[in-house]
């Protein structure tokens, strides 16, 4: 009797956890799994839609296996990023011409031959009708929130990115709304929204989808840019409640200073960043990430292993994001591609024991 009764509470024990164990909870056990064991997933934004010489044409057709990432390291990168902008207006395509059909279609085949999957959102300015990069007002995110002119045609905007995460099914993705917020180049940044109206837009965004739609199956990425101090940082930073990943957005520039003296500065600069966000990290029990990085054009052919990796190298980082490799423009590219000037220091990268790409 004692014994069958301890089985049944080993198995309901056992129901329950596999119960409790949702997409999302596994998502976050791999991040930390990884960063326990030291391993950085590398991650490029629009990897299997188009490369720097070619974009899938037929996607409902095609298998979405082409990667620039895998023509020169021979595996994908672990994880992809994909841009919902546009969604808001019920495009088919988002803000760089890619299908959302598309961006289904391979977010779920990378996920299913074992890769990850983030987000990010550019969305036009609601008050102006421009782009996300229109800062010419400074009234957006107070009109957008409860009791604002905008708010009700907002809220249809939100209906509509939730609709795509809804339609992805039961799978885990990381989503970064509001990136950079710290800069001036958004309508959300920081020279044109005050903090409680930033920190107001995070939650309502994250009240709609969690809440009112039921997505429980993000990870919420707040990813300010730097370089930052832990209180530049910390100061629109929406809630422990809501956030699973401190991330930040770091490029480097060339500028004046040229490309070595650029490289430097952003070695010395990025490690400081990491050091403070793994401390942060640390002290509000959040993964970490780099959420965006690169050097355009990515002059530099040691770039890989002598600037990004040595600045990277001692911090728990879950995942390191370049931008993506434009068909369109020659010169924006930020991930590898075959006949690039830099194959051999990507291979190398990639090969580091650190690094984490996908067979
Ligand atoms: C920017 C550039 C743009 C692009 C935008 C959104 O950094 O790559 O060309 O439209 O991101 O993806």
């Amino acid at each position: 009797m004692k014994k069958i009764s301890l089985i049944f509470a080993a198995l309901s024990v056992m129901a329950c956890s596999t119960e409790m164990t949702t997409p999302k909870d596994q998502l976050a056990k791999r991040l930390a799994d990884m960063a326990a064991s030291g391993q950085i997933a590398y991650a490029h934004q629009d990897d299997l839609a188009y490369g720097h010489t070619w974009c899938v044409e037929d996607w409902e057709a095609d298998a979405l296996e082409r990667s620039d990432v895998k023509a020169v390291a021979g595996k994908y990168p672990a994880m992809v990023g994909f841009d919902l902008g546009d969604i808001e207006h019920g495009a088919d395509k988002n803000l760089d011409g890619v299908p959302f059909g598309l961006i289904r279609k391979a977010a779920l085949a990378h996920i299913g031959r074992g890769g990850m999957v983030t987000f990010s959102w550019h969305p036009d300015n609601i008050v102006t009708g421009g782009d996300a990069w229109d800062v010419s007002s400074n009234q957006v995110v107070a009109s957008i929130l409860p009791g604002g002119e905008k708010h009700a045609e907002f809220m249809v905007w939100l209906q509509r990115a939730a609709d795509f995460f809804e339609s992805l099914g039961d799978v885990a993705v990381i989503f970064r709304p509001w990136h950079e917020n710290s800069g001036n180049w958004f309508w959300w940044c920081a020279n044109v929204c005050t903090v409680d109206q930033y920190k107001a837009l995070f939650r309502m965004t994250y009240d709609y989808f969690t809440n009112e739609r039921g997505l429980t199956n993000l990870l919420w990425c707040f990813s300010p840019n730097g370089p930052f101090t832990e209180e530049s940082y910390m100061e629109r930073y929406p809630g422990d409640d809501i956030i699973d990943i401190l991330g930040t957005d770091y490029y480097q520039f060339v500028g004046s200073e040229g490309l070595d003296a650029s490289g430097v500065r952003y070695v010395a600069e990025l490690s400081d960043m990491l050091a403070r966000l793994t401390k942060m990290g640390r002290e509000h029990g959040k993964l970490i990430a780099l959420s965006e990085t690169g050097l355009e054009g990515i002059p530099d052919t040691k770039w890989w292993c002598d600037v990004l990796y040595p600045a990277l190298q001692d911090y728990p980082v879950t995942y390191v994001l370049t931008w993506r490799n434009a068909h369109d423009k020659p010169g924006h590219f930020y991930g590898p591609w075959e006949g690039y000037g830099g194959e051999e220091d990507f291979k190398a990268f990639a090969a580091k024991d650190k690094i984490l790409l996908l067979d």
